[in-house]
This record gives C-alpha cells, structure tokens and sequence, in this order.
C-alpha cells in the first residue's frame, strides 16, 4: 500500500468517518466518502479535494438498492477500490429489553449489520476479481461484551464481529485482508443520534475524563492499512486509558 490508492469510507459526514476521510485525504489517498447528510459531503469534498480525488456518494445505507447503484456509479477514475471502511451506524436509544423501541432496533439492525452488508457485497466482487482488497470493519467494544441497556446495540456489534471474523476466513482464499478496529468510547455524535438530540444527556457521556477523539480512530486506521500487505491487523480493541471496559469508566467528577 503506498497511499495512492482509493478508499471508501462509509459514514463520512461526522466523527471517525470525517476524522478517517480528513487524514487520508491529507496522506494522498483517493477517497469516496459516503453518508446521507449531502450538504456535508459536499463541504469535506471541498475541503479535501485540495488533498487529493474526492467523490462524493450519498445513500442510506438501509437501502440496498440505492447501495447497489452507487457503487455502480462511481466513476472510473475511483476504480478499483483498494479499500472498504464499513464504518457507518449508530446506537438509537438506551433501554431496558422490556422498553425497547422496536423502530430503534429495526434502525441499529438495518444500519449497523445489514448495512455493512450490502456496500461489502456490492464491492467484493472487484476485490475477490483482483484478488487483492482490504476491508475494515468498525465494531466496538459493544461487539464484545453486553452492557445494561446496551442490548441490541450490542446484539449488532457482536454481529459485526461475527461478520468480521466470517468475512477473514471466506475472503482468505483471495488474499484479500479483513480486519476490525472496536473502539470504546469516542466523542463524537454517536450520543447525539443515540439520545435523540438530548444535546445535555449526550455530553454527559464524554464529561470527567479524556474520551477518545475520532482522530484517535483516524490513526489507528491509517496505520492499519499502511502496514505491508502480509500484515493483517485483525482484531483491534481500543479504549481511552480512563476506561477499563464498558462499564468501568474512572471519572473525575
Ligand atoms: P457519528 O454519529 O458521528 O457518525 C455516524 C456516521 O454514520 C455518520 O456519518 C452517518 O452519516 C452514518 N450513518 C448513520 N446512519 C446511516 C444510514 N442509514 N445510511 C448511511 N450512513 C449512515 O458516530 P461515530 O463516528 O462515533 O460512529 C461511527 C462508527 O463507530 C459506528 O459504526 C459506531 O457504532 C462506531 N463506534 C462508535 C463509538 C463511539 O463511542 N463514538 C465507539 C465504538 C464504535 P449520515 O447521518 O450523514 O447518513
Ligand atoms: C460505542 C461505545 O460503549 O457507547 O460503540 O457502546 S458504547
């Protein structure tokens, strides 16, 4: 990998997907950055297009026919695609089982599994073609262990890690590297879109202690995919030294 390749990232509007898009934009990668939010996409193409090629991608991810099409329309010059960052999702809600809101889990399943689903089978076939590729699923430590009130956000990113596991051993006989970066807590709009604009219950979050900033993830990234191609970094947990797992948080408050 010598950084004239092309990336693309989904959920590129905000937080580790902008932070990712922002440094590899500025390492001389090509990138295709994706999201629902245009307005947005089309300011970071702005800003990093004096970077480097930046296209621009908008889809819900939900939707696998506009997942389909999309890929199918990205122009030549963004072909093939080296690298897959199956980065968007969210957690919608925090409830008990018995009080969870279906249309919640219907958005976490859709998003955060199946999502990340349809954009990789829409580009492996390039990748599994070529025999060459890199994906990287973004899990959490939510994919390995359960929290209180965590449940089918955690039911979704322990599906990531099955897929990303599933994804390593199907995809090893094309010599195509998968791997997954599971962060714990990292400040960015995650809590925004968890608690539904509750700006005050959001920041709570991220309050008495030094969260992981998504530029954190950025790097962690960008050294995944910088390594020679006969390293793999699989399976990487990362949380901010304050915390020891989900629910062991040192706050200072
Ligand atoms: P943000 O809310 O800042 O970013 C989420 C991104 O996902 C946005 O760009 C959003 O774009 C995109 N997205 C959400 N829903 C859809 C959809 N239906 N279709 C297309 N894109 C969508 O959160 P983070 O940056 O924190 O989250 C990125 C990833 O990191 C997620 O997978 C999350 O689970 C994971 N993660 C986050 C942690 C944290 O503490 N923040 C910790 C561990 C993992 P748009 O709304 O424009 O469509
Ligand atoms: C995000 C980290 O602990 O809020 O995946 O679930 S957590």
């Amino acid at each position: 990998m010598d950084g004239t390749e092309t990336v693309l990232i989904t959920g590129a509007t905000s937080g580790i997907g902008k932070a990712t898009a922002t440094l590899l934009a500025k390492e001389g990668f090509n990138l295709i950055i994706c999201g629902r939010r245009k307005k947005r996409l089309k300011a970071l193409k702005e800003e990093l297009e004096k970077f480097t090629k930046v296209y621009v991608s908008s889809f819900d991810i939900r939707d696998k026919l506009a997942v389909t099409e999309a890929v199918e329309s990205i122009p030549k010059e963004f072909s093939p695609i080296d690298i897959l960052i199956n980065n968007a999702g969210n957690a919608h809600g925090m409830d008990t089982i018995d009080n969870g809101d279906i249309d919640d889990w219907d958005a976490m399943l859709d998003i955060n599994v199946k999502g990340l689903l349809y954009i990789s089978k829409a580009i492996l076939p390039q990748m599994v073609e070529r025999k060459s590729g890199h994906i990287i699923n973004i899990g959490s430590t939510a994919g390995k262990e359960v929290y209180p009130k965590g449940n089918v956000y955690c039911a979704s990113k322990h599906a990531v890690d099955a897929i990303n596991k599933g994804m390593r051993i199907d995809l090893n006989a094309y010599g195509i590297r998968v791997g997954a970066i599971n962060p714990g807590l990292v400040e960015t709009e995650f809590s925004d879109v968890r608690f539904k604009g509750d700006t005050e219950k959001a920041e709570k979050v991220y309050q008495g202690y030094q969260p992981l900033q998504p530029e954190d993830i950025a790097d962690i990234i960008h050294f995944t995919i910088t390594r020679p191609y006969h390293v793999n970094i699989a399976d990487l947990v990362v949380m901010p030294t304050a915390q020891a797992s989900s629910t062991v948080v040192r706050k200072e408050i």
